[in-house]
């Protein structure tokens, strides 16, 4: 299990070393972030009396992850599927500098409690503009959300 304070964020742009001309000198890529700081406390726990405990067995344990602006503001949203407990949508506080984020997968209404949830990806599918967010559940019809993020502004 990932502690919540072993939670990584990228802090700081580098240039791959293969791709720079300093190589491995530039130090490491990223850099841990403590989650009291990011505000990412996300844990997939090992549900032992879950009813599909057995997921843990096979690729259909853990979630996904995807990436992506999704209230047009710049700054990127982190959405994890969340396996056995609800799924989190951290929202990016647009601070700059040091990254922080706030929660809100259940009032964006896709916390999907009920559902083991195993995967996820942002892509604008209406053609309106902005992301919307398509997520995989284990044994029931995965769901695409549209965002109405800019119906609603
Ligand atoms: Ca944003
Ligand atoms: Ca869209």
């Amino acid at each position: 299990m990932i502690r919540a304070e072993e939670a990584v964020v990228v802090v700081e742009r580098r240039v791959f070393p293969e791709a720079g001309a300093s190589g491995a000198d530039a130090g490491p890529l990223f850099l841990p972030m403590a989650a009291d700081l990011s505000g990412i406390d996300f844990v997939i726990p090992i549900d032992l009396e879950h009813p599909d405990r057995r997921l843990y067995y096979s690729a259909m344990a853990c979630g996904g992850v995807a990436v992506g602006d999704l209230n047009g503001d710049g700054w990127p949203e982190l959405f994890f599927s969340a396996g056995p407990v609800a799924n989190r949508l951290y929202r990016h506080l647009g601070e700059g500098g040091t990254p922080r984020f706030a929660e809100m997968a259940a009032a964006a209404g896709v916390a999907e409690a009920e559902s083991w949830c195993n995967g996820a990806a942002m892509a604008d599918v209406d053609s309106d503009g902005d992301l919307d967010l398509f997520i995989c559940r284990y044994d029931e019809p995965n769901r695409l959300y549209l965002n109405e993020s800019k119906s609603s502004s």
